[in-house]
């Protein structure tokens, strides 16, 4: 990894040391100039020679392991992979735990690690003594029983849930110092099965003047959310399982509402009644929260969509590249309004950019891997990512988003994050060159509505 030269042997596609998305692929790891990547490793085994690893053997070699288990778990190697919960004092059970994305990889959430956003604690309820009622202006009611759910032709969909108040740390007036899933990880992906909510509001008969559905958890909380009579007879669907195994109790245990694409609040958890109206509800989370006031003076309001965002998860915030050469720069892109169509990713500070690697299947309302190699100089300079989803819609900079929605924002952050790599290799966010830089000196910088 010394070699910091410009090398003529692999091909720039950017500024800075971006190189080929296609490099490995392409060249194989057989490839002579790929030891700037694997010299590390390859010093360290000849520093040990053959005999010697051969005889030595690790402990865990020497003895049978564990025994079977009922229910797996992550290596106790692996126990900083966690959560990060900021809850508010005053109101119990009313907070966020963000998901770790600067320390996963591929695109889907473990259920353990998928984040939380529950405004009273997380019900414990008894699948067998739940019920979900629907009714309203509906030809006929209709109450269902988890077991009569169970009997109902179900459906996959690998879809992300994004919170409409995450990243909005990016709102204040200083960068976040949080790592990156702990200021944009109220973002989630996961493959969710259940029953087509159409099929159910079939059954129940819509009337002429059904517009808005009513969706109603049953935590103490009491959740309602309006959704649009459209949406709902779309793609939205009720879950029971969350990657393969029935939801966790945190996700919404034994059912909740998927509708995908839209912000994370419409989907309620623990659901338990749909009422079909002609008029929104206008309960807090429609009216007090999840609005916002604009340069305008109006405010915006049923936002619903999440916009095309990115994030580089590596490198990124309070990492250390240890030495200049060879990196792989990682992250993951989304959109509500279908499929990721490209991620671009600069490493000049938005002079150049670089097409980045989908990972394939790139899938609609889903997290979407990109990677890009990178050989790193040991200069300062700053990396950031782009997404652009198959409407053509652009993830703005942070100043283009600023000016269209006003400094009063708080909701629906995706701007494009900057990240600052110094010297000596720290990781740090930054905004806008031209933008204040004062750091806030609050570790825990992100908050929720
Ligand atoms: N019943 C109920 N549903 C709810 C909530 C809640 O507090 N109660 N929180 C909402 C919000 S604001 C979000 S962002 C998502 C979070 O889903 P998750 O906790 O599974 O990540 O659930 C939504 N559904
Ligand atoms: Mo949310």
């Amino acid at each position: 990894m010394t070699d910091t030269k410009h090398n003529k042997e692999f091909e720039y596609v950017a500024g800075n040391g971006l190189l080929d998305r296609r490099l490995f692929l392409k060249r194989g790891i057989q490839f002579g100039t790929i030891t700037a990547l694997a010299s590390t490793v390859t010093q360290l085994l000849q520093a040990e020679t053959e005999t010697a690893f051969n005889s030595a053997r690790p402990p865990w070699m020497t003895q049978p392991g564990k025994p079977f288990s009922l229910y797996g778990k992550p290596s106790e190697f692996e126990d900083d992979v966690v959560r990060f919960p900021t809850q508010n004092e005053s109101v119990l059970g009313n907070g966020v735990s963000w998901s770790p994305l600067h320390l996963m990889e591929g695109t889907i959430t473990p259920n353990g690690l998928h984040f939380e956003r529950h405004h009273n604690g997380i019900p414990q309820i008894d699948p067998a003594k739940h019920k979900l009622l629907i009714h309203g202006m509906v030809k006929q009611d209709l109450f269902f029983r988890m077991e009569d759910l169970y009997r109902y032709p179900m459906q996959s969909k690998i879809c992300f849930i994004e919170c409409g108040g995450n990243s909005n740390a990016g709102w204040n007036s200083s960068p976040s110092r949080s790592e990156a899933g702990y200021f944009n990880g109220m973002a989630s992906n996961s493959e969710w099965t259940g029953v087509p909510l159409k099929v159910l509001l079939a059954e129940a008969g819509l009337k002429s003047s059904a517009k808005w559905l009513i969706a109603e958890g049953a935590d103490a909380f009491n959740m309602q959310m309006s959704i649009p009579i459209e949406k709902a007879m779309d793609d939205a669907f009720l879950a029971i399982y969350q990657n393969g195994e029935k939801i966790r109790p945190e996700q919404g245990y034994p059912l909740r509402l998927i509708v995908p694409g839209w912000e994370g609040v419409l989907n309620v958890k623990w659901l338990r009644r749909l009422m079909i109206t002609d008029r929104p509800v206008m309960a807090r989370n429609e009216t007090s929260r999840y609005t916002e006031l604009q340069p305008d003076g109006k405010a915006r309001q049923f936002t619903f969509f999440i916009e095309a965002k990115s994030l580089i998860t590596s490198p990124s915030a309070n990492m250390l590249l240890k030495q200049p050469g060879l990196y792989q720069i990682t992250g993951l892109a989304w959109s509500g309004r279908g499929k990721i169509k490209k991620v671009d990713i600069s490493a000049d500070d938005g002079k150049t950019w670089a097409e980045a690697e989908l990972q394939q299947p790139v899938l609609d309302r889903a997290f979407t891997r990109f990677r890009l190699p990178w050989q790193w100089n040991g200069k300062k300079t700053v990396i950031k990512s782009r997404a652009m989803d198959e409407t053509g819609y652009v993830q703005p900079e942070r100043t283009e988003l600023i000016k269209k929605r006003g400094k009063h924002g708080f909701y629906h952050y995706n701007a494009i994050t900057n990240w600052q790599i110094d010297e000596d290799g720290y990781v740090s966010h930054v905004y806008d060159k031209n933008e204040n830089q004062t750091l806030s000196d609050n570790s825990i910088d992100s908050s929720w509505d």
